[in-house]
């Protein structure tokens, strides 16, 4: 029968070839490539059954996002875009694990204990980066899908974000917009176009950007969005796939390291940004008049995306709640203006998309970002009804009609379904202009704290758990009383470790009055780890 066969191919051509232990995490499952071939397979068959149970497309996205080239990765959509539930991240897990003889066994389990009735319809979306390794671990779970007589479309290479749009269209019966690639450059570009106007420059704004592409699929991807663009905005791409993907380039390399890509020479003033491996990461910079380095993270960008946002509502009449959610790793400075400043309301959750993802939707309008550059906004049913019906509301002023109207139109330049880096990039472009504003301009909302990240590499992370949105440590015991004692000796100290979801290590944050501080308390609670 279906399982028998799909186990003797799966043992056959994708066999487990070691006893390693492999979870399904933050972003799926990711390690170094080789290791890989068996899960994609297994990945291939759990989105079938997924897809049986669910009677709707499921997307499978072969990425390891902003780690090193001979990575990679996989992970799941949901039916409307979303990361994978809950409770079948231990599904995966588990049949990502079981030794080749147990693969029907678990099969059947799966079926049986989720009610699913095998030969349903399946239909899985597949997408890919630009790594090497791509095409054979794609193989993979395309063969996968196909042992259980599901249906595949594969996409071959895609951003993360445009694979989490195909699937959300097609799902929504085609409401959210058409599910390929000339449905989703047309929806961004054509909203991002109209809400630019007759003129592309703006006061200080100027519609030329530098982009680093990270060597990815970012990079690729722009240089389609580009012809849609027309000469709306003017992009000069670097790392466009000539190098190694990541090395010494993209948004991680320039968020951690605090400094812009190896290859690109910029003058003062000149507005950049990176994109991320998978293009869902976006950070800016620029060089300020003494020609130092400056950083303009997602808290930046969130920060300015609300800011516009609550503008427009305002002027607008509409009765629209907003909320900005970030995680522990968000500058003090950005959570500090955000209460005090911007006066919206703020929510810390643990790192991982998908809390973020899930606390927006408590707002009528729910910004997210993490600090690394991932978020996008996203508008409940309620709010896009509201705005949908002022934008063509006769009976109301003429001013709060436009303004209505600049809301829809944003709504589509933002892919709401998840992160995604070039969505987000129209969206600053857009906001800039709309500000005539240059990056220091935008920089000038609030100074950050200088800040650190290190990674701990110890035997085993999960020694380390945490509460409060990760905040604070609950094991091992007194390690929090001894951070808490470290953190009190400096001036505007905060610091943290948490175990990484995506890299076998434990990660140290912190902040402080200067550089050289925080420097120091990152490494004095790395020490703590060790
Ligand atoms: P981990 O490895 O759990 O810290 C990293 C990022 C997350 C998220 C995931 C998924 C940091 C500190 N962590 O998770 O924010 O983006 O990767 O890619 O940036
Ligand atoms: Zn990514």
């Amino acid at each position: 029968d279906i399982l028998n066969n799909s186990q003797q191919l799966g043992a056959e051509k994708y066999p487990r070839k070691s006893e390693k232990l492999i979870q399904y995490g933050t972003s799926g499952f990711r390690t170094k490539a080789e290791e890989l071939a068996h899960v994609m397979y297994r990945m291939g068959v759990l989105a079938a059954f997924r897809s049986m149970q669910k009677n709707a497309v499921i997307g499978v996205m072969i990425t390891a996002s902003h780690n090193d080239e001979p990575d990679n990765g996989v992970k799941l959509v949901d039916p409307h875009g979303e990361m994978l539930e809950a409770s079948w991240e231990g599904i995966a897990t588990k049949l990502a694990n079981v030794k080749n003889e147990e693969l029907k066994s678990t099969m059947c389990d799966i079926l049986e204990e989720n009610k699913i009735e095998l030969g349903k319809n399946a239909m899985v979306y597949v997408g890919r980066d630009t790594r090497p390794s791509s095409p054979y671990l794609a193989q993979a779970v395309i063969d996968g899908v196909e042992s259980v007589q599901g249906c595949v479309t594969d996409f071959g290479i895609l951003s993360t974000p445009q694979l989490h749009f195909f699937v959300t269209c097609q799902n929504t019966n085609k409401a959210y917009g058409e599910p390929n690639e000339e449905g989703y450059f047309k929806k961004l570009a054509s909203a991002f176009k109209a809400l630019r106007g007759e003129s592309a420059d703006n006061g200080q704004y100027q519609h030329s950007l530098t982009l680093d592409g990270a060597n990815g699929v970012g990079a690729l991807k722009m240089k389609i969005l580009q012809e849609y663009l027309g000469n709306s905005l003017e992009v000069s791409i670097f790392s466009s796939g000539d190098g190694k993907l990541n090395y010494q380039c993209g948004a991680d390399y320039v968020k951690v390291l605090q400094k812009p890509p190896h290859s690109m020479q910029l003058e003062v003033g000149q507005r950049a940004a990176s994109l991320d491996g998978d293009a869902d990461r976006l950070v800016y910079f620029y060089l300020d008049t003494q020609g130092k380095f400056k950083l303009l993270d997602g808290d930046k960008i969130a920060t300015l995306v609300a800011g516009y946002l609550k503008k427009l509502v305002k002027e607008s009449g509409l009765n629209l709640n907003m909320g900005l959610v970030q995680t522990a790793y968000a500058n003090g400075s950005s959570t500090e203006y955000i209460n005090n400043t911007l006066g919206v309301e703020v929510a810390c959750v643990p790192t991982g998309v998908k809390y973020l993802h899930h606390r927006a939707l408590d707002f009528d309008i729910g910004v997210y970002f993490e600090a690394n550059g991932h978020g996008t906004v996203i508008f409940s049913p309620t709010a896009t009804d509201m705005i949908k019906k002022a934008a063509s509301d006769e009976t109301l002023p003429s001013d709060q009609v436009a303004t209505a109207k600049r809301l829809f139109l944003l709504m589509d330049v933002i892919n709401q379904t998840v992160g995604d880096a070039l969505s987000d990039l129209l969206l600053v472009e857009t906001v800039l202009h709309a500000f005539g504003w240059s990056l220091a301009e935008w920089d000038a909302a609030y100074t950050d704290l200088p800040n650190r990240q290190m990674k701990v590499s110890v035997a085993d992370r999960n020694v380390i758990q945490t509460t409060d949105a990760e905040r604070r440590c609950v094991e091992p015991p007194g390690l929090q009383t001894e951070i808490d004692s470290i953190v009190a000796k400096f001036n505007k100290g905060r610091s943290f470790a948490r175990p990484s979801g995506t890299e076998d290590v434990v990660r140290v944050y912190a902040e402080a009055d200067t550089q050289a501080n925080a420097d120091q308390l990152a490494h004095q609670v790395a020490l703590k780890i060790y």
